[in-house]
């Protein structure tokens, strides 16, 4: 059995909030990306905690210091875990993990994107190598990728597997999750659909 997601990539805030309110029961957490923090403010944030633990997916990739900045500012606004580039090194990952220790919050990272191979496919599995040793609590892994779901689940032993790239981007959520995914992230599927709260309920079924 496997959790899910709410990718709420939208700019509308009203229809973000209603939309996360009508799927809360389906749904183990909700992630807000740049689209929706910079069209509503980081406020955002706490608002939505109200309604499930929120994971902030800043995708965090710069120097340290400002790393931990945007980290600070995510967890004290109330989000429960981070989202952080793995390219971006040790010593980002690290500060951010510093971080989120501080606010008893967890630490995700991105392995590869599911958009993109041709540079990835070199470093993804020392990502998540690193990811393990530093004592992160998860990766973002390609769910329209099943068979590298399957290897990095192998790298990453028992540390949790997070997979978007589910329905609109061609990722089976059934298949990601048979492959060793702990949740997929899904956002258009859900938020687009004409019944939002129905399709939630029948992936939840699914997976
Ligand atoms: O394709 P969807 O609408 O289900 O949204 C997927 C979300 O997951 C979206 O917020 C995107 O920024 C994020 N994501 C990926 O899609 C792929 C990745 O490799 C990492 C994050």
């Amino acid at each position: 059995m496997a959790d899910i997601v709410l990718a709420l990539d939208l700019t509308d805030v009203k229809k973000a909030v209603k939309i996360a309110e009508e799927v809360s029961e389906y749904v183990s957490a909700i992630k807000v990306n740049y689209p929706l923090v910079l069209s509503a403010g980081v406020d955002i944030i706490g608002k939505l905690s109200e309604i499930k633990p929120v994971i902030a997916d800043f995708k965090i990739a710069d120097i340290p210091y400002t790393s931990s900045l945007i980290a600070e500012i995510a967890f004290k606004n109330g989000a429960k875990a981070v989202i952080v580039h793995g390219f971006a090194g040790k010593e980002t990952v690290q500060v951010v993990l510093d971080v989120a220790k501080k606010f008893n919050g967890e630490v995700y990272v991105v392995t590869e994107l599911t958009s993109s191979t041709e540079f990835f496919k070199d470093v993804s599995n020392k990502i998540a190598r690193m990811a393990k040793e530093l004592g992160c609590h998860g990766i973002i892994a390609p769910g329209n990728r099943a068979d590298r779901v399957k290897e990095l689940r192998k790298i990453v032993g028992r540390l949790k597997i997070l997979c978007p790239g589910i329905g609109v981007q061609g990722g089976d959520a059934k298949a990601v999750v048979e492959a060793g995914a702990d949740a997929i992230i899904v956002g258009r599927s859900i938020y687009n659909a004409e019944n939002p709260k129905k399709v939630a309920e029948e992936l939840s079924k699914l997976v």
